[in-house]
């Protein structure tokens, strides 16, 4: 086994949080006397853009050029964006979201076995401090070697700066790494930065190509860190036959 560290994605990863922050997304809105309305499906296509701040400019150029032309249009964003955050955060601090099936599982196996733990995430700290804290408990922080973040990576997948920071601060080869991911933006970036993942897909991400992923999976229910050291030995057993 060549495996070093499991560097997880966050949202639709971790846990099924997309259709959280579509209703804080709208709710946000709403606050900021905007009439507009993210529905499933027109979420499902603005997921394409990474980053909320960056989702929300998207749409705004596109669907509402007089908002979009007024001045500071940056920092009317960012208020939006704050009070997104603000009801997202709200959202999962009632509970609603738990881990998706085998992730504290694989967590946990992959603590056992001595691994090194990381997030790669395009999404805001403080929604991933919410979920991590509720689900993992207080001290969630000390079992991440590193977490890299839209604060800590604000190049968002998928451009591989997250995965990039990821394995240099884990001072581990992106070869000893597995990426796990749930969309095709994830995935570009993780392969991008030579790592190689796993994608457990959900139904906002279910209509992605992934092509270039080791597995794709439903979610991670049946799968555990055996499965996972054996499709990467797999892997490398495939580009050097001899090192295997
Ligand atoms: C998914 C994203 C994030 C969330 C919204 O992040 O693209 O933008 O949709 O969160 P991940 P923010 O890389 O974890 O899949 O509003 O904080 O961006
Ligand atoms: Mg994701």
């Amino acid at each position: 086994m060549h495996l070093e560290a499991i560097i997880f994605d966050v949202d639709g990863t971790l846990a099924d949080t997309e259709e959280i922050h579509r209703r804080a997304f709208n709710r946000a809105f709403a606050d900021s006397g905007l009439a507009w309305q993210w529905d499933v499906a027109l979420y499902r296509e603005l997921l394409g853009v990474t980053g909320g701040r960056e989702r929300i400019t998207h749409y705004a150029i596109d669907n509402d050029p007089g908002f979009a032309a007024q001045p500071g249009l940056e920092s009317r964003v960012a208020e939006v964006h704050r009070r997104k955050t603000n009801h997202y955060v709200a959202q999962i601090n009632s509970g609603e979201v738990s881990l998706r099936p085998g992730v504290r599982d694989l967590i946990e196996q992959a603590e056992a076995a001595g691994l090194k733990l990381a997030i790669a995430t395009t999404t805001s700290p403080a929604n991933i401090d919410a979920l991590c804290r509720i689900n993992l408990g207080a001290d969630w922080r000390r079992r991440f070697a590193v977490v890299e973040d839209a604060r800590t990576a604000p190049t968002k997948k998928p451009d591989p700066m997250a995965y990039h920071q990821a394995i240099e601060r884990l001072g581990c080869a992106a070869d000893r790494c597995l990426a796990i991911e749930d969309s095709a933006n994830g995935l570009q970036a993780a392969l991008a930065a030579g790592i190689a993942t796993i994608i457990s897909q959900n139904r906002y991400t279910d209509h992605h190509a992934f092509d270039g992923a080791l597995a794709v999976y439903d979610d991670l229910g049946d799968v555990t860190l055996d499965t996972l050291i054996h499709l990467k030995n797999q892997q490398e057993a495939q580009l050097c036959p001899r090192s295997a």
